[in-house]
């Protein structure tokens, strides 16, 4: 049975193109900074991103650690919406790895406001009971708040309280092309507040592995030395940039039609008695359906599961739904089908 795979936009398998791609890339050892299409990637994408430097790591979780090393120092701490991937999906890395305490705060379907970010700094001074405030983290688009898109304001808003604080901030852009598609923005100018930036290459790109950082050169050289401690390196690495910058080439204005297929899924799916869907607040590539009116979701996602459709268990009573390069509009018919099914 062909499966119509949504449980993430990480499933994705390389196209023709992109293996072709991966077979011609020139190689070379990148942890002594030889590999030639590693070093084209990384050029690419700091230009892209208008910062002064690249690089290559293997996941997100690796980038937003390393960044988070890199900014800060053993007993700092860091503020993240309390839904964000780097508190929630990331093993606690940020506390047994870079060793910071963190600071999460609540915000509006994960998109947090300047004045909770204030409101959660430590005081200067303090009888030196606190913990020094030293870096700011926000996930554009947020994956918990179902896809959603922080506004210019918004984020240059909290861009103006890190500076008048003198804290750092990291933007997790797992996904901030699709922010871009959505929003109409230059990666560039989403990113010009923010100290770093990760983004993933494995995710709505299409890429089999890969993510990168970008921000000052200063801070690439810092973050250079903790993806080599952190295991990062890579040697022949050519072979996932070619990918990479493939992807870049060709995968970034088609994710406008993963956005309307997620518009279209979640809009079906909430016609389904007993599911509930927020379809204004559908913004990107993710769907979150609301399952309480049926079972429970693992019972779901298995009969699902028998109609060759997969989706994630992602709460008590939620299955998350990410539409991607490999479901086309026939696979996003099939999954509303499986769905109605399972109800009748
Ligand atoms: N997210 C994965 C799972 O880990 C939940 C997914 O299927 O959505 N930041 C964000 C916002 C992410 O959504 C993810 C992956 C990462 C970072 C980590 O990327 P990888 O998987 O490359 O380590």
């Amino acid at each position: 049975m062909k499966f119509i795979d949504l449980r993430s936009d990480t499933v994705t398998r390389p196209t023709k193109g992109m293996k072709e791609a991966m077979m011609y890339a020139e190689v070379g050892d990148d942890v002594l900074g030889d590999d030639p299409t590693v070093n084209l990637l990384q050029r690419r994408s700091a230009e892209m991103f208008g910062k002064e430097e690249a690089l290559f790591i293997p996941s997100g979780t690796m980038g937003n650690l390393i960044s988070i090393r890199t900014h800060t120092e053993p007993g700092d701490e860091i503020i993240v919406d309390s839904s964000s991937h780097i508190y929630i999906y990331e093993g606690g890395g940020f506390a047994a790895v870079a060793g910071v305490s963190i600071r999460p705060v609540d915000s509006l379907g994960g998109v947090l406001d300047s004045s909770s970010v204030q409101g959660a700094i430590r005081p200067e001074g303090g009888l030196s009971h606190f913990p020094l405030t030293k870096l700011v983290c926000l996930e554009n688009t947020s994956n918990r708040g179902g896809g959603r898109v922080y506004s210019k304001e918004a984020i240059t808003e909290i861009g103006d309280v890190a500076k008048d604080n003198n804290l750092k901030l990291h933007l997790d852009g797992a996904r901030v092309f699709n922010a871009s598609i959505k929003s109409g923005e230059k990666v560039c100018d989403i990113s010009s507040p923010f100290d770093s930036v990760s983004f993933c290459l494995s995710k709505g790109l299409g890429c089999p592995v890969g993510s990168v950082l970008v921000g000052s050169k200063v801070f690439i050289q810092r973050a250079h030395r903790f993806r080599k401690m952190f295991g990062g390196g890579m040697r022949q690495a050519g072979v996932l940039a070619g990918a990479g910058i493939y992807a870049l080439e060709n995968h970034i204005q088609r994710l406008e039609e993963d956005h309307q297929r997620a518009k279209i899924l979640g809009e079906e799916l909430n016609e389904i008695p007993g599911v509930n869907v927020e379809v204004e607040s559908i913004a990107t590539n993710m769907v979150y359906i609301d399952i309480s009116g049926l079972r429970d979701p693992e019972f779901v996602v298995s009969r699902l599961e028998e109609r060759g459709v997969l989706m994630l268990a992602v709460g008590p009573t939620l299955l998350r739904a990410v539409t991607h390069l490999d479901v086309d509009d026939d696979g996003i018919s099939r999954a509303i089908r499986g769905f109605k099914s399972l109800v009748n």
